[in-house]
């Protein structure tokens, strides 16, 4: 069980979005590995039996193939799929198994990790991507498909796009190569960035924010101003608008951070907030609201005992 085909999908996370591609990828007939952190995990997973997957209520189980990093045959495309705050150690555990002219996905959310990760793998090609997919883990190796959604993938290196996105449509993974992914991933960093800690403070799902239109207005102007000074004039385009309509489209939802402080999890501020402030600092732009707006978040999560990275 140790070799591996040029086309072999290893996926480092078997977490929410981990399983939903791993299971859509084998029920297309692509080969894969799920790579878990450790022995035990790796125990404990054949114990279950595999990964089950829900969707539409029913549960069905995939018995599919898994070893840890410590595996030896080489890997040629991967797709990492832990969160923002794991990616960099996760891949430090996988680099001397990634063949030159490896390809590696990375499906974190938010921004700072995708540069993380690249600065250790000189030899691999970087895809970054931004999903709107939702799932959930309600049991161990157990996973919810939540809400259908789109993925954009793209690599600000190099335009062309890999020939495995013909496995992603034989799966059913809807998505499109972007041309601009950082624009993508910029406009998503800002949305979450307008929405989550709101809903954090206020402890409120994100039809609460309707009842706070001056801070989330002034909170779009804000994180406007940073998308043109980092040179993202296009994610900066009629930004309060879309946040307006994603409040409104999503208003009985709980956000993901919202979700994450709740269930007393760790979040990825750091990747969100934290890069957007750092950012302004690097850009010497005084952002009042913004850098207020951290501050608070991150008392706030400090008083529940939940990291400030
Ligand atoms: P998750 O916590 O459900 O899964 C991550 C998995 O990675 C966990 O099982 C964890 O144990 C595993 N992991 C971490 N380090 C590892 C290592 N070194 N070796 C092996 N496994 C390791 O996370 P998720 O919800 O799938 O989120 C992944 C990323 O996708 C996040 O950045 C998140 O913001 C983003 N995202 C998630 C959703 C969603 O609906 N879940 C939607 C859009 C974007
Ligand atoms: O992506 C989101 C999240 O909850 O993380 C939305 C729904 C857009 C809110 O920011």
């Amino acid at each position: 069980m140790n070799e591996s085909h040029a086309s072999t999908w290893h996926i480092l996370g078997a977490g929410s979005l981990g399983c939903l591609w791993a299971v859509r990828l084998a029920r297309a007939g692509v080969p894969l590995r799920l790579i878990l952190r450790s022995p035990e995990r790796l125990a404990a997973y054949r114990r279950a039996g595999g990964l089950t997957l829900v969707e539409r209520g029913a549960a069905r189980l995939y018995p599919l193939q898994a070893q840890t990093a410590a595996e030896p045959a080489p890997i040629r495309r991967l797709l990492l799929a832990c969160k923002a705050y794991d990616a960099a150690d996760a891949i430090a555990g996988l680099a001397p198994r990634l063949a030159a002219g490896a390809e590696v996905i990375l499906l974190q959310n938010g921004l700072g990790s995708q540069d993380a990760v690249a600065a250790r793998l000189p030899q691999a090609r970087c895809i970054l991507a931004s999903s709107t997919e939702g799932a959930f883990r309600d049991g161990d190796f157990r996973v919810v498909f939540a809400g259908h959604g789109h993925t954009w993938l793209g690599d600000p290196q190099d335009l062309a796009p890999p020939t495995w996105l013909a496995d992603l449509q034989r799966a059913g993974i809807v998505h499109d190569w972007s041309l601009d992914i950082l624009a993508r991933l910029w406009r998503k960093l800002a949305l979450n960035c307008a929405i989550n800690p709101l809903t954090v403070l206020y402890d409120c799902r994100n039809g609460g924010l309707l009842e706070h239109p001056a801070e989330v207005a002034t909170l779009c102007e804000e994180l406007a101003e940073l998308l043109q000074r980092c040179g993202q004039p296009s994610a900066a385009s009629a930004l309060h608008d879309e946040v307006q309509r994603v409040i409104q489209a999503t208003a009985a939802n709980y956000s993901s951070m919202h979700q994450d402080v709740a269930q007393g999890r760790r979040t990825e501020i750091a990747y969100l907030l934290g890069h957007a402030c750092a950012a302004a600092a690097r850009h010497r732009l005084v952002l009042p609201h913004l850098t207020t707006l951290h501050q608070r978040l991150l008392r706030h999560l400090a008083a529940r005992g939940l990291p400030s990275h």
